[in-house]
């Protein structure tokens, strides 16, 4: 697999990068450098789970206190040296958690300081919480989880949009967030490669036929590169940018429900149905998980929740835009937009998660993969191809039962 290096990613294996790459061990003496910790014993193993960087939890023995320490390697994490990745990543990262703070702080972890020399960021320790993604594939519920996420969404969206922000200061948000390498990511592995010949593609035994058939599809690449264009030209508002089942923590603290959006390394100036439809798309594949082991659970009601939540927070900020030549008409004719292109990007994050670079649990872990892999993939065809004949959540959800429930 070839990539192009970058400067500190060193050029063999056996070579230290050109900065300090963090043990276990090294955990507790960085800590206390960084004045993160006082004297407390300190206990730390290793939770990396992403693609792209390691995790570590410090913790004192009795557990009354801890932190995460998140550090971005120069490279892919599961793809090691030979896919080369900036670690300036953790730079965009920390970045998106200052802007995203300001609008929405109770839904990230608390940050309590980012190493630029060493890109990595020490922040709250979330592991009393869980993986949304782990907890539905347990047969979990989402609970307000959905509500949540689209009322986030919807926030961020409108604080950063131009109808939140002024003019001049949205295009100084705009040049502060570019972030070409991650964006590159997203166009290879989520927004072409998965429709053309690339090693970095596979898939389970029985869908080469559908993978091929995807190749060979020019109506499906033309759609695709319509949602791929608009991926890298639509500056609407600030993203999460990967805003997937695996971004997001959940839980219970002092009875309160807790939900956390963590891992914005993606974050850009971006069309906010690109962090609607990852969400979308990731929902649709467990509810296909659900319907494959026979337990539907309150998989189909998601999308509708969070479009509705995003739909209505939207509505109550829209008094409060900065530019009222923007008109009530119009916001009709925005929310249409990005209900489809919405719609498209789900579809494209379902088809990439089946036969591109990175698969999902939801559908790897299941007894037989195949059956409910295909379906998926149907259903990403069928999202983007129809974006525009599905009116509304109510359509979303006959077209996942009838593709779900087929032979
Ligand atoms: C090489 S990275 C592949 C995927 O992992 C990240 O979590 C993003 O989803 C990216 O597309
Ligand atoms: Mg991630």
């Amino acid at each position: 697999m070839t990539h192009p290096p970058h400067p500190d990613t060193p050029s063999h294996p056996d070579t230290p990068p050109a900065y300090r790459v963090l043990e276990p061990e090294d955990i507790p003496g960085y800590l206390r450098g960084l004045g993160h910790w006082n004297g407390d014993a300190i206990e730390v193993h290793e939770v990396s789970d992403g693609n792209m960087n390691r995790v570590f939890i410090a913790r004192t023995p009795d557990g009354t206190r801890s932190l995460a320490v998140k550090q971005a390697l120069p490279w892919v994490r599961v793809a090691g040296p030979s896919w080369p990745m900036s670690p300036t990543r953790a730079d965009a990262e920390a970045r998106a958690y200052r802007q995203v703070a300001a609008v929405a702080p109770d839904t990230i972890p608390a940050i309590h300081g980012y190493d630029a020399d060493n890109y990595a960021l020490t922040m709250e320790d979330m592991s009393d919480l869980r993986v949304l993604r782990t907890h539905l594939n347990e047969g979990g519920d989402y609970g307000e989880v959905s509500r949540h996420i689209g009322a986030f969404v919807a926030a961020l969206s409108f604080a950063t949009s131009d109808f939140g922000m002024a003019s001049a200061t949205r295009k100084e948000l705009i040049a502060t967030s570019v972030s070409p390498e991650l964006c590159k990511i997203t166009e290879d592995v989520v927004l072409s490669e998965p429709y053309l010949d690339h090693e970095h593609n596979h898939w389970h035994d029985s869908l080469d036929d559908l993978a091929a058939a995807f190749r060979a599809d020019p109506a499906l690449r033309t759609e695709v590169a319509a949602l791929r264009h608009v991926f890298m030209t639509s500056a609407q508002a600030l993203l999460h940018g990967d805003l997937h089942t695996g971004s997001v923590m959940v839980g219970t603290r002092q009875g309160a429900d807790v939900v956390r959006v963590f891992d914005p390394e993606f974050s850009f100036v971006g069309p906010i149905g690109f962090d609607l439809g990852l969400y979308w798309g990731n929902v649709l594949v467990a509810e296909l998980r659900a319907r494959a082991l026979g337990t539907p659970g309150d998989h189909a009601d998601q999308l509708a929740l969070s479009w509705d939540a995003f739909e209505a927070e939207l509505r109550r900020l829209w008094p409060t835009r900065v530019d009222t030549f923007f008109d009530d008409a119009y916001l009709d004719r925005f929310l249409r937009q990005v209900w489809s292109e919405s719609l498209g990007f789900a579809g494209t994050e379902i088809i990439r998660r089946v036969i591109g670079f990175a698969h999902l649990t939801d559908l790897t872990t299941l007894p037989d993969p195949g059956p409910a892999s295909r379906r998926a993939l149907l259903l990403g065809r069928e999202l983007i191809l129809g974006r525009d004949r599905l009116p509304d959540a109510a359509g979303v959800r006959a077209l996942a039962e009838r593709v779900g429930t087929a032979p």
